[in-house]
């Protein structure tokens, strides 16, 4: 079998497939886009993935895109050790986790990481090279122009804050029913969410757990899995690509 997997090291939607990927012992390539340099927005991209965004697997010459669905496909082509429970009802609960953990904090998270990070890409762009880019972006768009290149007000800001703290509240009551992972057995939903609390950690917005103790052990187990550590190699931080990051 031969896996390809395009993708960026700071991507956490790519790290979910890196994560996935190690855990289940399958040998893969990696081809790293630059994302700031548009490198996802080329055509030759885009007939691979006309979303225009990483992750895409390429499987055997098939094409597999959006960090969800190929994660769940790993898991069904490579099924030891299972990343998902084993009856329908257990896997109706981990889906629920995964759609809730892609609507409510995966967009979020993407809004303290431009402010405080990604906004200094845009600084020496004019307004009309910084519409341009915007408008290349066949999923993004919107989510940039409404950005612009002095980044997201301190209302939306809280506003996404806010979805992040209700992510981890929730996460923290279904740990203090036993845990040890979201849903027991270890499973994709925890694989799903961990990249965002990595990169919460390293935007200085760990103060989101600071009260929720099973949240923090379950980020301590993670921190142990060869898989998590080979997935976090050094350059997947944007500390370790940015050096020092605004906290606010
Ligand atoms: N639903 C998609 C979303 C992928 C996504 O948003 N990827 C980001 C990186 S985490 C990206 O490629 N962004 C490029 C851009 O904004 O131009 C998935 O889960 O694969």
């Amino acid at each position: 079998m031969s896996f390809v997997l395009y993708n960026a090291p700071q991507s956490t939607c790519s790290q979910k497939v890196r994560i996935s990927l190690w855990e289940k012992g399958l040998v893969f390539s990696e081809k790293k886009l630059d994302l700031f340099k548009g490198d996802q927005l080329t055509e030759e991209y885009k007939n691979l993935n006309p979303n225009g965004v990483v992750p895409t697997l390429v499987h055997n010459n098939k094409v597999i895109i959006d960090s969800s669905v190929i994660i769940e496909y790993l898991d069904e082509l490579s099924p030891q050790p299972p990343l998902t429970p084993a009856t329908p009802v257990g896997r109706a609960h981990m889906r629920e986790w995964m759609r809730f953990f892609e609507e409510v904090p995966t967009p979020a998270v993407r809004v303290p990481s431009y402010n405080r990070v990604f906004l200094r890409h845009f600084q020496t762009m004019t307004e009309e090279e910084f519409i341009a880019f915007g408008e290349s972006k066949p999923l993004r768009k919107d989510f940039f122009l409404k950005m612009g290149r002095k980044g997201y007000s301190d209302e939306e800001v809280q506003q996404s804050e806010n979805r992040l703290r209700m992510t981890i509240e929730r996460m923290e009551s279904q740990l203090q029913l036993g845990g040890p992972w979201l849903l027991g057995d270890y499973s994709l939903a925890d694989i799903c969410i961990i990249p965002v609390i990595v990169r919460l950690n390293d935007i200085g917005l760990s103060n989101l757990w600071a009260d929720c103790n099973k949240v923090g052990e379950w980020i301590l187990r993670f921190q142990e899995r060869e898989a998590f550590q080979k997935c976090f190699y050094f350059g997947a931080l944007l500390s370790e690509q940015y050096g020092e990051i605004k906290t606010s």
